[in-house]
């Protein structure tokens, strides 16, 4: 029997990532299951909820990384258990959100090769695929500004850092591909699930070989 696939979506606030991960979901219905980072959920889940929500509640930006990879980690075993039973996973951000957002902050030492340290090992995607929009459009959108790290400059920079982070992991990678980018802007939501349906067709149908059997991993 061939694995699953993990198909990651990523992006700033705001850029249609849950719209799309949702539609994505119901195409690869039956043996599909979606999964959203941070996992709010959990005891460590909660603790990030609350630093998200409550700009008063501080945490060192070390802490606070550990914690959102420590949230990836209490659910690496799951992902892992669905694809080698053949379940689709879908994630709504993951490894890459976490150096991004991360690295932005340009705290002392904490660049982007230490905030990748703690992810080593964890299942990596089959596809990832970058929603971006040109400058700012994801700051006119509903809700933006509520919580931490939803501030236009900001944003900019973690655009920057996903960037860079894409730029790096690909040239260390094998593999070929594993990085697709969708530009959103003046597209409707059709129109972008219609792109992320072509990126992902071929992969989710992708032929059963050692290549499709066996998990890759950060
Ligand atoms: N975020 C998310 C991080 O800073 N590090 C991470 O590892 C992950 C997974 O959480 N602004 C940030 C990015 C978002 C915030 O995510 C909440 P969402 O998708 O808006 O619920
Ligand atoms: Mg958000």
């Amino acid at each position: 029997m061939s694995r699953g696939k993990l198909v990651l979506f990523e992006g700033l606030d705001r850029t249609g990532k849950t719209t799309q991960s949702d539609i994505l979901v119901e195409r690869l219905q039956p043996d599909v299951t979606l999964i959203k980072f941070p996992e709010r959920s959990t005891e460590i889940g909660a603790l990030i909820d609350r630093y998200l929500k409550d700009k008063t509640f501080e945490l060192p930006d070390q802490a606070v990384h550990l914690l959102f990879s420590a949230n990836r980690w209490e659910m690496a075993e799951r992902i892992k258990q669905l694809l080698l039973q053949g379940t689709h996973v879908v994630l709504d951000r993951y490894v890459y959100s976490g150096i991004a957002y991360s690295a932005a902050k340009h705290t002392d030492k904490m660049d982007r090769s230490w905030c990748l340290q703690p992810d080593r090992g964890l299942p990596r995607p089959d596809l990832t695929i970058f929603l971006t929009s040109d400058d700012a459009e994801n700051e006119l959108r509903a809700g933006f500004g509520e919580e931490r790290y939803e501030k236009s400059e900001f944003q900019q920079e973690v655009k920057r850092q996903f960037i860079e982070v894409f730029k790096a992991l690909e040239d260390n990678s094998q593999e070929q591909n594993l990085v697709q980018i969708i530009n959103i802007t003046g597209k409707s939501v059709e129109q972008v699930a219609n792109e992320v349906w072509e990126l992902t067709e071929p992969v989710v149908r992708a032929p059963t070989d050692s290549k499709n059997t066996e998990i890759l991993y950060f």
